[in-house]
């Protein structure tokens, strides 16, 4: 079935001229990596080809080649025609990558190239596998499909892509696929030791600061198994934090021993909580944020709740307790 779909949107992509590539909100490396990536490629075969994304690229991505042409929804319409497809990459939800109206005003086909188990295959030319590490990896069996040659700037890219997903080729494999694929980027010619600097040393001061509150803020359930912590707005705030300077703080809670949950619940300045899941068999992150209006991977998934972080963090014990039989309790925050 994927081999099908992936030629499907080979075929489409070759015989397009004019390609427009969008990115999801809070654009992290995959999504980015990825469509640079593809932009790269379709480039190098002679196509016109925008990118564009719902919010500017993060400065951590500023080193990827192309990052500087990225468009954002205030240069919408993009100048000239139109193009023949938009590619929407990394992205699960419509919603999340400019919404179905603005996307098919981009270009008559939609090319969805994913791997979210909750993707609704929302384009005409869909090419969905949860099974897939991070899309740049699928993006590289593409380029192989359709005959076009990789070049640096598109594995630096398809590299950070890769990188992003597996926390430097850390999770998401279970055999050597991976790992190989990394080596094959490498010999394009790019550094994966500047690449780690980029990606991993380049911390915002805030974002510190807010895992410093983070880690002092941690809860569990009496076995130990399901761990979290409940970021409220007015910390954020205090902080000067952003949205992003959240990502990846999930990623400290689950690396504490014995953590087969990890849960982050950030509350929005609307009240809204933000609740981002990681996990380890037998818990099922993706199921688990399904069942709370979400959606993801099995390891990696979120879901946004409404109600503040009480009513929320009431929602999420309930259906922690009852898929798992673990129970959460809090204790007073401003304590
Ligand atoms: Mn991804």
């Amino acid at each position: 079935m994927s081999d099908r779909e992936r030629v499907a949107v080979a075929e489409a992509l070759t015989q397009a001229h004019r390609v427009a590539v969008v990115m999801h909100v809070l654009p992290d490396g995959d999504t980015t990596g990825a469509a640079l990536g593809l932009a790269a490629l379709l480039a190098a075969q002679g196509k016109s080809v925008a990118v564009v994304s719902p919010e500017p690229v993060l400065p951590a991505f500023r080193f990827l080649p192309g990052s500087a042409d990225v468009r954002t929804p205030a240069d919408l319409p993009l100048r000239g025609p139109a193009a023949d497809v938009v590619v929407t990459v990394d992205c699960g939800d419509p919603g999340r990558c400019l919404g179905p109206v603005l996307l098919s005003s981009l270009a008559p086909v939609v090319i969805n190239i994913d791997h979210h188990r909750s993707n609704p295959r929302f384009g005409d030319l869909n090419w969905v596998e949860p099974e897939r590490a991070a899309v740049g990896d699928m993006l590289v069996d593409l380029s192989d499909a359709a005959g076009w040659p990789l070049n640096p700037a598109a594995a630096l890219c398809l590299y950070v892509s890769v990188a992003s997903d597996t926390e430097g080729f850390r999770f998401g494999s279970h055999d050597s696929h991976l790992l190989e694929l990394g080596a094959r980027l490498v010999r394009q010619g790019i550094d994966p030791d500047a690449v780690s600097r980029h990606l991993w040393e380049t911390r915002p001061w805030t974002a510190a600061q807010l895992e410093g509150w983070v880690l002092s803020h941690l809860e569990r359930t009496l076995s130990g198994r399901v761990a979290w912590a409940r970021l409220p707005w007015e910390v954020q705030a205090r902080l000067g934090a952003q949205a992003e300077h959240a990502e990846g703080l999930v990623g400290s809670v689950r690396a504490l021993e014995g953590v087969q949950l990890a849960l982050l619940f950030r509350e929005e300045a609307s009240g809204r909580v933000k609740v981002s899941l990681r996990s380890r068999p037998p818990f099922d992150a993706g199921a688990l944020a399904a069942q709370l209006g979400g959606g993801g991977h099995r390891h990696s998934a979120a879901a946004e709740l409404g109600g503040g972080l009480d009513q929320a963090g009431r929602q999420v014990r309930d259906a922690v307790a009852h898929a798992y039989g673990e129970r959460m309790a809090w204790t007073d925050l401003s304590t």
